[in-house]
């Protein structure tokens, strides 16, 4: 993008904007992890982390530590059987997200409580819809959607989830549990509650012999695996702007900046269409192939790939190229929806995302693959699209005019070693 029209934009993810550890070679990235080791070891002491089977700082860069679990599973009976204690006035409770009430007491929680970019411009605003969707993916458990309620007025006021997942990590399946949604009402921040929900959920994952954990922070924590940078593509530029999402570039107008971002009315490629439920087998050959190349990435079956990939109406968008031809199915993307609340603008209250999700091309190259989806995007009212530097997306990033953001986002294994910190281009796995 050009330098002076590049804008300076922000998104929602709290946290450190640390330098991340990723470079050209093996040799340099374990150098750069050992400065960010020196660096952050010199700043700040981690009291709960600190106890914790993750990987620490002052071991990075050591490669004689073996890859894979730190801890060995304990036998089922010496698994803690109560809840840990909270403090008095509060409760738990285990959240019936399928209960329209109970959805509504989640969704109004993160709505007000949970994640902000680093200026307070914007909050997290998934639905009750996507709620569901993330919540209960093929096997979950109700026990891990978990809420803290005050015993006396019943309120909710904080929230955690896991759901299971096989993820592998170069060789190995493992069978993880995937935690998010970790919330501390506003009110109640600061007061250690976040390490007592981490102990209760890691508990019950344990009891259905689980050890095993990913998860994503805006901050940093001991230790990331590897560290990912937003990039961003302005669909309604003027929209972004006058919310302070964007800036105007120096020396740019608002119609040359609208200019820029045009798009075309019509995707490119041939056999373009959204993906439907017969599609599923095919959609999962071709995924799983392209995981492969990753060194982490989700193992998905086609029960996963019709859950998590299938359309959705306002939760997430698949489209797939099938060859007018020989109608094979060569190439997949997809984003999911999850917008933000404005929190300061008179003018406007929500801004639509999409975040882009799993992407395969084969015989459609990336670029073109992922101007489509923009398009689609763009048709369907979402003034900005997305998209982590993970897979391949670098190879296109730049030159669909996506700016970089602002923040940082961090990639974590419980109770998982990996000998080196992965290049986000290594990671094939992306979390909501
Ligand atoms: S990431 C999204 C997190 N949510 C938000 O950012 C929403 C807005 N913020 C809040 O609601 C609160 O600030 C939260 C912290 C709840 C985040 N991940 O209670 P405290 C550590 C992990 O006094 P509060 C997501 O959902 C912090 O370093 N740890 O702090 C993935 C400190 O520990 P230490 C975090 O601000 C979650 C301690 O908590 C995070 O009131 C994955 C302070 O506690 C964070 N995002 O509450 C969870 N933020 O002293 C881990 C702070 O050691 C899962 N902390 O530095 C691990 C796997 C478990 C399963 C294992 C199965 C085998």
């Amino acid at each position: 993008m050009a330098g002076d029209s590049e804008p300076n934009e922000n998104h929602v993810t709290s946290g450190d904007n640390s330098e991340s550890p990723e470079n050209e070679s093996d040799v340099s990235i374990d150098a750069l992890a050992r400065k960010v080791q020196e660096s952050l070891s010199l700043a700040k002491r981690h009291k709960f982390w600190e106890t914790q089977p993750v990987g620490q700082f002052n071991e990075l860069g050591d490669t004689s530590l073996p890859e894979g679990p730190i801890e060995q599973p304990t036998p089922l009976s010496e698994v803690k059987q109560e809840p840990y204690n909270l403090p008095y006035p509060y409760e738990w409770i285990t959240c019936d997200i399928d209960s329209e009430e109970v959805c509504a007491e989640v969704y109004n929680l993160l709505t007000n409580n949970y994640v902000e970019d680093d200026e307070n411009m914007f909050r997290f605003n998934y639905s009750k819809e996507f709620l569901r969707w993330a919540l209960r993916p093929p096997g979950y458990f109700r026990s891990w959607h978990i809420g803290v309620r005050v015993k006396s007025s019943k309120k909710l006021v904080a929230f955690i989830t896991g759901i299971p997942a096989r993820i592998r990590v170069r060789d190995t399946v493992v069978l993880m549990a995937e935690v998010n949604f970790l919330c501390v009402h506003k009110k109640l921040r600061s007061k250690r509650l976040a390490p007592v929900m981490i102990k209760e959920v890691t508990r019950r994952v344990h009891l259905e012999n689980i050890w095993q954990a990913a998860y994503t922070a805006g901050v940093v924590l001991p230790t990331p695996v590897t560290t990912c940078q937003y990039w961003h593509r302005s669909l309604n530029p003027k929209k972004l702007i006058d919310v302070g999402f964007s800036r105007l570039g120096a020396r740019m107008t608002m119609s040359r900046t609208i200019k820029l971002y045009k798009l075309s009315d019509q995707t490119a490629t041939p056999g373009f269409r959204k993906m439907e439920p017969h599609d599923v087998p095919a959609v999962t050959r071709l995924l799983r192939n392209y995981l492969q190349q990753f060194a982490v990435a989700p193992d998905f079956d086609v029960d996963d790939v019709e859950h998590w990939l299938l359309p959705k109406e306002d939760v997430v968008e698949s489209y797939l190229v099938e060859s007018p031809e020989t109608h094979e199915i060569t190439d997949f993307c997809s984003f999911y929806s999850l917008p933000s609340s404005i929190l300061g603008s008179q003018n406007h209250s929500v801004l639509k995302a999409a975040y882009s999700y799993y992407n395969v091309s084969t015989k459609t190259p990336l670029l073109q693959l992922m101007s489509d989806a923009l398009i689609v995007a763009k048709k369907k009212d979402f003034d900005v699209f997305n998209a982590l530097d993970v897979m391949h997306n670098e190879t296109f990033l730049k030159e669909l005019k996506f700016g970089p953001g602002d923040g940082k986002l961090h990639y974590y294994l419980y109770n998982y070693r990996l000998k080196h910190v992965l290049r986000s281009s290594e990671l094939g796995l992306v979390l909501l």
